[in-house]
Formats: C-alpha cells, structure tokens, sequence
C-alpha cells in the first residue's frame, strides 16, 4: 500500500513516542534517539518514502536500524505496532496534559499513575477540586500555574507562527509560478494577508486564463504530501511541513473581487456585503450581482471598494474595527512600510547571549540600508550568566566608539548607539544603579522574570520603569509567548499614557513567538499619544529581518511612520533622547 503519511505526521508520531516513554519513564538515552529523529525528519528537505527508496533512511542524523525499521513499517502500513503498544500502557489523553505550559513527561506520568487524570479536562477538575494538592510536592503556587497553563492550552488551536506561515506561502507560491508559467497573479489571502500572530490555514489565490490546470500543477508539487480535496477551481491541501493550504484559482478579471472575499476577515465582508447591498447590489468573489441581473466584475480590489465609494483599505486593517467608518470620513493612515524603518534598537551581540560580533551585527544593518543601530545587550541579572556590569558595558562602549571612529573615518554615514536591555525586577526597578544607565546613549527596559503577577502589580512594575528618567523604550511590554505563555495582564491604557507624558517609546518586539505589543494594544497605545519602536531583538545577523513581522503588527495597530521612532533620522532620534 502507498504510504499518504507525511514527514510532518511521522516526526510528529516519533515525538509522541517519545513523550510516552518519558511518561512511562522508560530509558532516557532511548527517548533521546526518538527526539532526535523526530526533528531530523521535521527538517528533511525529501519525502521520506524517497530516502527509504534510495535506501539512505540510516542517513538520516538520528536514525539508526531500529527506527528505520520503524519509518518502513509506518510507509508500509501507516501504523507503527510499538505505537499501538505504548498507548495500550499510557493513553493518548495522558500526552494531551503535556500542552499545559508547565507540565512536563515526568509531571504529566505523575498525574496519571497518582490520579488517574487522562485528559486536559480531568486536570483542570482534579485542580479546581484540591485534589492536586494531594500530590507531594504541589504546591498552591504550582497548582495556580497549571490552572493558567489549562486555559493557554484550551485557547491556543493548532495554529502557525505568522513568520512560519509567511515562509511556506512564500515558498509554495514560488513553487506553484515554477510549475505552472502561465499564471497570472499568485499571492496569499486569508488571516497571512491580514498579519494575524498566527495563521490557521493558507488561502492561496492564484489568476489564470486556464484554472484547471494551475490546480493540477498545485495538487502535484513536491511540497504536497496529500490532497484533501481538488476541483477545477478549488484544491485543498496538506504540504510536508504538516500546513494546510487551500488553492483557488479565478480568471484575471475576477482578481479583485476573489481576492477581496478571501482576504476576509469574516466580520469585514459581511460589513462590506451590507455596503454593497444598501447600493443595490449582492456582492460575492464573482463580483457585484445588480438587481437586473447584470454583474460587475473587479480585476482589481481598488474597484471593488470603488463599487461602494470606498477607498482601498489595507488588509490588516480589515476587522470592522473602524475602519469602514475612517475610509468614509477621509482619515485611513498611511501606515508604516518596512521601507520605512531605517534603525533598529534592540539587538544582541556575543557580549551577551547574542551570536555574532557588534561589528558584524552593525555590517548586517548596513545591509539592510539602515542608518543606525543600537547594541542593547542584557544587564547582569538573575539566572543570566553573561549579563553585562558597570565595568563590562565601558569596555563595550570603548570597542562601539572605535567602530563609529572608523565609520566616520571612512566618510560612511552609520551610527551604533551604545544601549543595554536592563531587566526590571518584580517591583519594577533595575538591575542596573542610575548613574550606569546614565552613561548610555540608549535603555531598553524589559522583564524577563516572574511575569505571572496581578494586573495591578505588573502594571505597577512596568509604570516605575517608564517613570526612570533613564529608560527609553519598554521591551516586550506584555511578555507574551505564542503557543506557551499569555503576557502579563498589563493595563495598556495606563501604560500608553505614562509613556507619552515621560516621552518613552513602546516597543512593538518583532520576534515570531514574542509580537508584542500586538496590533490591538499597538493601536490604543497610540490613540493615547504614546510612541513606538519596531525591533527585532536579533540574537543573530538574520535575526535582522524579523523587523518585518514587526512592521505587520505595527499596521495591525494603526501605525504612521511617524509614530514609529525607527523610521527618523539619525540626528530626530538623539533629539528625542535629549528631550527626556
Ligand atoms: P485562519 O485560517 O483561521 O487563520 O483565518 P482566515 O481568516 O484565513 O479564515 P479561512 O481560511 O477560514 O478563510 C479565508 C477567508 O475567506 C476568510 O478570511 C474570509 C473568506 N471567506 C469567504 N467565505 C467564507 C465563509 O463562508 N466562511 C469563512 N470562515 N470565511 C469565508
Ligand atoms: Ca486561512
Ligand atoms: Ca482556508
Ligand atoms: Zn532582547
């Protein structure tokens, strides 16, 4: 029998062995060979069932002669008896309890030997009923933070990183322009097109004068593992990587309203269908349907909004959030592009836990045509082992001002400003005194530590930070974590406001799990006159061009260039320092 299993779903099934064993606290070595496989496979560029032909699964980093084995008799039969044996031992549910930030194997086999709990659902009961508090070694704290883990865990759908699912559309696009020449228009709609944090499905809408075929070409790339469904218009798909994607293709001069119906957002097109209706008229992806039957077709969105005497609004805009009522009135924003941004103030460099040098952090930023840059490596802080004292941060201002001595030197017209990214402690001061924050051209304030606390003592933490006339720019305001951890309930209101009297910028952190602040708190923060910053956090030299996630949430706030401090000049930026 042909195998439809795809790389995805064996990781995935090597994974839950894993996970299994550890439950079952069975031979750690043995756990770790399933682990390693598993991500090997993840990252395989090919089929497995090509590996397997070529006989080079033992090639693979991880994979031995007893888990090739186990991949063949998965292609052969799509079930894996060890599987099938390790379930009969722990079941299914009992992994579940392992997406509670906080459960871990050792924890999760606990739970199910000690009380019997197989599912998400038993724990939270077992929880809210004291019973947990009959385990050793469970205290109230403990049990408090699996209660919030449940609710993450009930929350978060299986849905993709933003940058995740923006790579797979870009590359499948890619793909699909390469097999099928004679396309006219590709791109992504959907929640992508609107810069949502994390992406449910891709929406691929393609033009073409001949759709069944660019369907086929779709159905058959490489980067499919299995087709879900596929019609002359319509295809839906399961790529290697475990994304689902759905494939529609129109004629080009259907472009505009296809593309405008699945862009979405839902509450969006109903809105606009309303519109559209009050004009007389049924709006649909086939166009405008007119009371006498006749249609009018959009090649492009400009027209569809134009239909309803709007103009075109962005994608990340799309929500019915208001911006119906602005597009009537005149007053969409111009927001911030990534052309736009030409500094970036937050990253790291091996003076901390950064991976390259400041000269080859700055040499990445010049690529990228920026004009300056800060280094804003961590302060010395709990459970930070390379943090930066007092005495560190001269030495690294000495080596920052012989970088910037030869720029100028060389009549190149780049800056690196001399920062630090200080931690704030629970109460809200900082691991660094004044008068060494003073001595920098740049603070970034961010907690890394202890963010489960009470709206008020977290809104409290973060307002004495922004009250230091040293801090510049809150890091990571909420310190969310997608898929793992909610931020810190932080009062946005009274944190905007405190940051536009004190003149500190809000930092919107471009990192794929971090986006934060997100589009909504972005949005109000601005409404309260506060400013912000879209960094990239850089750990690496490519970590430089996550700015553009940031500059996507940044537009799902509202953003203008000018209320994005990244976008001024050199010269703007130190006279905004000064001022405060
Ligand atoms: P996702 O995939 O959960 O992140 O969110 P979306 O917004 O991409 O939703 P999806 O993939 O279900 O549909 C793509 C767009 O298609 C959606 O934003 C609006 C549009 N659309 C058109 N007709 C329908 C419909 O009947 N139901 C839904 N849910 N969406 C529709
Ligand atoms: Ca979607
Ligand atoms: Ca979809
Ligand atoms: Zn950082």
């Amino acid at each position: 029998m042909m195998s439809r299993l795809t790389n995805h779903e064996v990781a995935e099934m090597f994974s839950a062995i894993a996970d299994l064993m550890e439950i079952l606290d069975e031979d750690r070595f043995r756990v770790q060979a399933y682990r390693r496989a598993s991500d090997a496979i993840r990252d395989l560029p090919a089929p497995l069932a090509t590996y397997r032909d070529r006989g080079e699964l033992e090639a693979i980093p991880g994979v031995g002669k007893a888990i090739a084995g186990k991949i063949s008799e998965l292609l052969d039969t799509g079930e894996l008896q060890y599987y099938n044996r390790l379930q009969e031992k722990a079941p299914p549910g009992v992994r579940e309890l392992l997406r509670v930030p906080g459960v871990g194997p050792r924890t999760a086999g606990r739970l199910y030997r000690e009380l019997g709990i197989t599912s998400l659902a038993e724990l939270k009961r077992a929880a809210e009923e004291g019973r947990l508090a009959t385990l050793k070694g469970f205290g109230a704290k403990m049990i408090e933070g699996i209660l919030q883990g449940i609710s993450v865990a009930e929350r978060q759908e299986r849905r993709m990183l933003l940058a995740h699912a923006l790579e797979t559309a870009e590359e499948l696009i890619l793909a699909l322009r390469t097999a099928a020449p004679t396309l006219r228009q590709a791109t992504y709609a959907g929640s992508l097109r609107r810069g949502r944090p994390t992406v449910g499905d891709l929406d691929i809408l393609v033009a073409a004068d001949d759709a069944p075929a660019v369907v086929r070409a779709f159905t058959t790339l490489p980067l499919v593992a299995r087709v879900e469904s596929a019609g002359d218009e319509k295809a839906s798909i399961l790529l290697h990587n475990g994304t689902q994607a759905d494939l529609i293709a129109v004629p080009p001069a259907l472009w505009g309203s296809a593309l405008q119906h699945f862009t979405g957002s839902k509450a969006h097109n109903i809105r606009f269908r309303e519109l559209a209706l009050a004009r007389g008229s049924s709006f649909s992806e086939h166009g405008f349907r007119r009371a006498d039957g006749t249609v009018l077709t959009c090649a492009t969105e400009e027209e569809v909004y134009a239909a309803v005497d709007l103009p075109w609004i962005p994608p990340e805009l799309r929500e019915d959030e208001g911006e119906f009522e602005a597009a009537r009135a005149g007053a969409l924003p111009r927001l911030v592009e990534l052309s736009d941004i030409r500094a970036d103030l937050h990253m790291h460099s091996t003076w901390s836990d950064g991976r390259a040098d400041i000269r080859t952090m700055a040499e990445a930023a010049r690529a990228r045509g920026y004009s300056h840059i800060a280094i804003t490596d961590h302060s010395a802080y709990i459970g930070l082992t390379h943090g930066l004292d007092a005495e560190r941060l001269r030495a690294q201002r000495r080596e920052i001002a012989a970088l910037n001595a030869a720029y100028a030197a060389q009549g190149i017209p780049f800056r690196i400003l001399c920062g630090v990214e200080v931690d704030m402690t629970p109460e809200g001061s900082l691991a660094l005194p004044d008068d060494v924050l003073a001595e920098l051209d740049i603070v970034v304030a961010s907690a890394h530590i202890q963010l489960r606390q009470s709206p008020e003592a977290a809104t409290e933490r973060l307002l004495r930070a922004v009250r230091n006339p040293h801090v510049d720019i809150i890091g990571h305001p909420v310190g969310r974590m997608l898929g793992s951890r909610e931020g810190a309930p932080v009062d946005i209101d009274a944190l905007a406001r405190a940051a536009a009297e004190h003149g500190v910028l809000l930092e919107v952190n471009s990192g794929p799990t971090r986006l934060d602040l997100e589009g909504p708190a972005v949005r109000r923060a601005l409404e309260l006159g506060a400013t912000i910053a879209i960094n990239s956090d850089a750990h690496h030299p490519d970590n430089l061009d996550w700015i553009r996630f940031g500059v996507i949430t940044a537009r799902r706030g509202w953003a203008g260039a000018a209320q994005v401090a990244n976008t001024w000049s050199f010269e703007a930026l130190q006279e905004w320092l000064r001022r405060h």
